[in-house]
């Protein structure tokens, strides 16, 4: 498993630029809602009606939830007020849930923190 460690980390920084692309609007996306620190974008492989995206647009070394320091705190409090405008947006208020995924055992794929705002169908629980 050591062996492994290196090649993430080269691996998931990689794939974090995804969402610079998305932000820098060289890859096409569904904007949702937008302000100077957040972007909401539909998820290219929706699990369910609704299923949105909530990221900060800088990254600032937030690529996960485990990496946040002090001076994050901000920005997460303003991405899960947004995750509750985009909820409002969508008409989903009866019923949404927010996701974060942390890290490989939470089977994280993009490396810039993101939120899932997922709604529209009736959601079971536990998760997967
Ligand atoms: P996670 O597994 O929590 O890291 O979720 C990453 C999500 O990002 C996953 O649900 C699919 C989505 N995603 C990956 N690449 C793209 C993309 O290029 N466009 C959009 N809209 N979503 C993407």
């Amino acid at each position: 498993k050591m062996d492994t460690v290196p090649c993430w980390i080269e691996i998931t920084s990689c794939r974090g630029l995804i969402f610079d692309k998305i932000i820098a609007k060289e890859i096409p996306s569904t904007i949702v809602y937008e302000d100077d620190k957040v972007l909401a974008f539909r998820d290219i492989n929706p699990q369910a009606p609704v299923h949105i995206l909530v990221i900060p647009k800088i990254r600032d070394g937030l690529t996960q939830l485990g990496k946040a320091e002090p001076r994050h705190a901000e920005v997460l409090g303003h991405l899960l007020f947004a995750a509750k405008l985009v909820a409002e947006k969508e008409g989903i208020v009866d019923g949404f849930r927010v996701v974060i995924n942390n890290g490989p055992e939470a089977c994280q794929s993009v490396y810039h923190l993101h939120l899932h705002v997922l709604g529209g169908r009736q959601l079971k629980w536990p998760p997967g």
